[in-house]
């Protein structure tokens, strides 16, 4: 697929082509298409040295994804996607003023979001006056001027909403969510708000800390991983190394997911010749096909077979850990045991597509295995029952005292590269009265108190007219969240919407009545002040914090970084007091303020100087101490509920292709699913699709259906008949976030249900 420049033709009216989805993963045809893509979009002299550059010690954080770096890297230590993220911000390619003069805003409106992010990076502040057509360059100076006095003349703070994307650095992040809050108001919802709010939730509630329990070490010594919900082959590559690792070692693997995904079949090892050469390591042991939605039925069925085990006098609980670390097991045990045995498996095996002798062999290889660890991602968060669903993941793991040991615990995956760090940070509409006191202490001045707006919240209230303004440090806003016809009106009818990017997108061509795009720095961008190199950190999935160096010269000299922008705009607002906001343009004043706040960042600057950084402290996992409520590790009773389906419907669920960063486009291709040249597919079993009379290759268009019977229609899918588990259907986001209604959100994180969307087949209206 060749790609796309301003004066050739959308890609958008894709047509898709098909073939057999892949047995493995990664090997050389992942190695030759980093480098194609790399070399097209940022050439060899920026190309290379970002390439070498990419986590290593002295140089940047990929901007990918938030699987750790272990202790000896290689010379080249990241992988496809990798690549491809660092290429789409190191692109040689910058926005001219004169791209913006030819293309008004409505034309832009019709671009695909692939296109859009094609032309090259953001390369200076720009501005859609009231009534504009076209955006305009602005300086600095006046943007900044713009978004003061609106932020200035708001009846209350809570006007405002501050929007954070997992990419922002934890000092630009402390920053940021400091501004706010000197401002007035807790408005601070996240993309963590659409992707591991589930995990968050569940786990403060059982564990006491909303974060994974595991070192890359943990895995390496694993018995068994569970991989659930989870396509790391696509969106953590480097985790099979990993997984590898640990299969060398002796680890079994159980992958529980819907699709059998590529990546958890065969890993070929890019760093070694043999999977060069195409041997690669089988990595599933044993594949649980299960429908969607259905991992709180099986997790309870297999906590349930554990508990008529230990009732048999079978010594598969560890009654110690039980007895000293936990409350509730009583409890949980008498709800999970009281169903009548036939009711309860006829339930478990309708929810999770399973037989149950599957589950039994499941349940085997986890009283083999000493050392257990449950690996998860959006396949559990992006559902009704997500909170639950995670509780019942815990639950499984203290029943046989698999927290707080080596090669033991819970590892929800993250997704952005900082979004652990974000929260850290304070990037948080309910942040905890401790932080606020630290906060408050640290600056002297009462940060609010009340609770923000999450994501879907702030929807709410835009659609209410009761924003004026919407600031998004990063992100994609409107083509990431759910339910993009009512997020589109919402979004235009807040008065001022201001953009911190580095590409252009989707949320710049949906505006309020004025609009500005603020162009940052990225990663892989050298941020000098006053001529010397300035540098930030992040947290990765495991807790460790790290430096991270930009290499590449910015492409313009107006870009500025995201911490500057902040400084700049909060001085021209609320002055230089209490903040001293000049101070911070010393990034190391500003890890002195962090250690002042945030527990665990004590001699910050020293530690984030060592060489891979240092690991936060977690207490279940160093101390087997749970700071929840209870003081202890909480099992939970969380019933029974499943999808329901009627007749005639899938349940479908809107995930990730190969070419794709959530909203950013790579390319039109998901070789691991064997599907090529397009995006518009909808992958359904094949006897599903001979009950619904959808064709191979046919084109359909996906209704959504949802209590508020208003419709939701996605046209103009291509029909691929695809091994996907019964009942169930999978297409990409964001083309099908149309369908996702704004109020279907999981219970407690209110996370929209992106992987649970009832929907039907109706004729092809056409392309779009
Ligand atoms: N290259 C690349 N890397 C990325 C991203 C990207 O877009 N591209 N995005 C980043 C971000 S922000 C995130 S959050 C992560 C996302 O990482 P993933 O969670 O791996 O992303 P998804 O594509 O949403 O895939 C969900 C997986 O869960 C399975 N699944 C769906 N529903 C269920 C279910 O009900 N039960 C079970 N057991 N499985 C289910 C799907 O079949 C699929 O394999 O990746 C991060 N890394
Ligand atoms: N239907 C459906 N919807 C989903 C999901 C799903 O699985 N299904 N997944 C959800 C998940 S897990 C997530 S995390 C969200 C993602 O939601 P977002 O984080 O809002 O979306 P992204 O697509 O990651 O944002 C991409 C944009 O960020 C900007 N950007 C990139 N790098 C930088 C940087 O360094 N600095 C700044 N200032 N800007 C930068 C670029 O302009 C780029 O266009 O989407 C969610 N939406
Ligand atoms: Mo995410």
């Amino acid at each position: 697929m060749s790609h796309t420049h301003a004066d050739q033709p959308d890609p958008a009216q894709d047509a898709p082509t098909v073939g057999p989805p892949k047995r493995s993963a990664v090997g050389l045809p992942a190695v030759l298409n980093s480098v194609r893509l790399v070399r097209e979009q940022a050439g060899v002299r920026r190309g290379l040295p970002a390439m070498r550059a990419v986590n290593q010690k002295r140089g940047f954080d990929c901007p990918g994804c938030a699987w750790p770096e272990g202790d000896h890297r290689h010379k080249a230590e990241f992988c496809e996607n990798g690549a491809k993220a660092v290429a789409e911000e190191a692109t040689s390619r910058a926005l001219t003023r004169e791209f913006f003069a030819e293309h008004p805003v409505a034309e832009l409106a019709e671009r695909s979001g692939y296109w859009l992010g094609q032309q090259g990076r953001l390369a200076e502040p720009l501005y859609l006056a009231e009534g504009a057509t076209h955006y305009e360059p602005v300086s600095w100076d006046r943007a900044l001027d713009i978004v003061a006095r609106e932020l200035r003349g708001l009846d209350s703070p809570d006007e405002a909403v501050f929007y954070t994307s997992g990419r922002t650095s934890n000092e630009a992040a402390f920053c940021y969510q400091l501004f706010a809050r000197a401002l007035g108001t807790n408005n601070l919802p996240d993309c963590s708000n659409m992707c591991h709010e589930s995990s968050g939730s569940a786990l403060t509630e059982t564990l006491g800390v909303g974060k994974g329990s595991v070192s890359l070490d943990d895995l390496h010594q694993a018995d068994l991983i569970i991989v659930a919900g989870q396509n790391p082959g696509t969106n953590h590559p480097r985790m099979l190394s990993t997984l590898e690792r640990a299969k060398k070692s002796g680890a079994r693997i159980i992958t529980v997911n819907p699709l059998p995904e590529a990546g958890m079949r065969e890993f070929r090892n890019p760093q070694k010749a043999s999977g060069l050469l195409g041997r690669g390591t089988e990595l599933t042991d044993l594949f649980a096909q299960i429908r969607l939605g259905g991992d709180l039925a099986l997790f309870s069925a297999v906590n349930r077979l554990l508990l008529t085990a230990d009732q048999r006098g079978e010594p598969v609980l560890d009654r110690a850990f039980i007895d000293a670390h936990t409350h509730g097991f009583d409890l949980f045990a008498k709800e999970l045991l009281d169903e009548p045995e036939d009711e309860f498996w006829t339930r478990v095996e309708r929810a999770t597509g399973l037989e149950r002798s599957l589950i039994e062999e499941f349940t085997a290889m986890v009283i083999a295995a000493d050392r257990v660890v449950v690996c998860w991602a959006m396949g559990l968060t992006q559902h009704k029952h997500a909170v639950p669903t995670i509780r019942e993941v815990v639950n499984f793991l203290l029943l046989r005292g698999n927290v707080g040991r080596p090669g033991a615990g819970v590892c929800p995956v993250r997704g952005h590269s900082n979004v652990q760090g974000d929260r850290t940070m304070g990037i948080f509409e309910r942040p905890e009265a401790a932080f606020l006191d630290a906060l408050g202490a640290e600056f002297g001045f009462e940060p609010p108190r009340e609770h923000g707006l999450d994501t879907v919240d702030s929807i709410r209230a835009m659609a209410e007219g009761r924003v004026r303004v919407f600031f998004a440090m990063g992100g994609n806003f409107v083509a990431a969240t759910p339910d993009t016809l009512v997020t589109e009106d919402a979004m235009r009818r807040v008065g001022l919407t201001v953009h911190v990017s580095t590409k252009l997108n989707r949320s710049h061509v949906v505006t309020g009545t004025r609009a500005l795009i603020l162009p940052a720095l990225a990663r892989s961008d050298r941020d000098l002040h006053g001529g010397r190199p300035r540098w930030v950190t992040v947290e990765d999935s495991m807790g460790k914090v790290h430096a991270s160096h930009g290499v590449l010269a910015p492409l313009s000299e107006h870009m500025r970084s995201e911490v500057d922008i902040v400084r700049d705009l909060a001085s021209r607002v609320l002055g230089e007091s209490p903040v001293a906001w000049s101070e911070l343009a010393d990034y190391d004043r500003v890890r002195d303020r962090i250690e002042g706040v945030v527990p665990g960042f004590a001699d910050f600057n020293e530690r984030a100087r060592r060489p891979g950084g240092f690991t936060l402290p977690h207490a279940p996992r160093d101390e087997r101490r749970f700071p929840t409520a209870t003081g202890l590790a909480n099992f939970t009773v969380n019933g029974a509920y499943a999808p329901r389906v009627p007749p005639g419907r899938l349940l479908l669920q809107t995930l990730r292709s190969h070419d794709q960063y959530n909203t950013t486009i790579y390319d039109l291709d998901d070789r691991y699913r064997g599907i090529h040249d397009g995006r518009r597919v909808v992958l359904v079993h094949p006897e599903d699709a001979r009950e619904l009379g959808l064709d191979e290759g046919a084109y359909t268009d996906i209704v959504g259906e949802w209590q508020d019977g208003r419709e939701r229609r996605a046209p103009h899918f291509r029909v691929v008949h695809y091994p996907t588990a019964r009942g169930c259907a999978a297409s990409y986001f964001p083309e099908t976030n149309v369908l996702v209604p704004l109020d279907s959100t999981a219970d407690v994180s209110n996370t929209p249900t992106s992987k649970s969307v009832v929907v039907r087949f109706e004729p092809d209206s056409g392309a779009p």
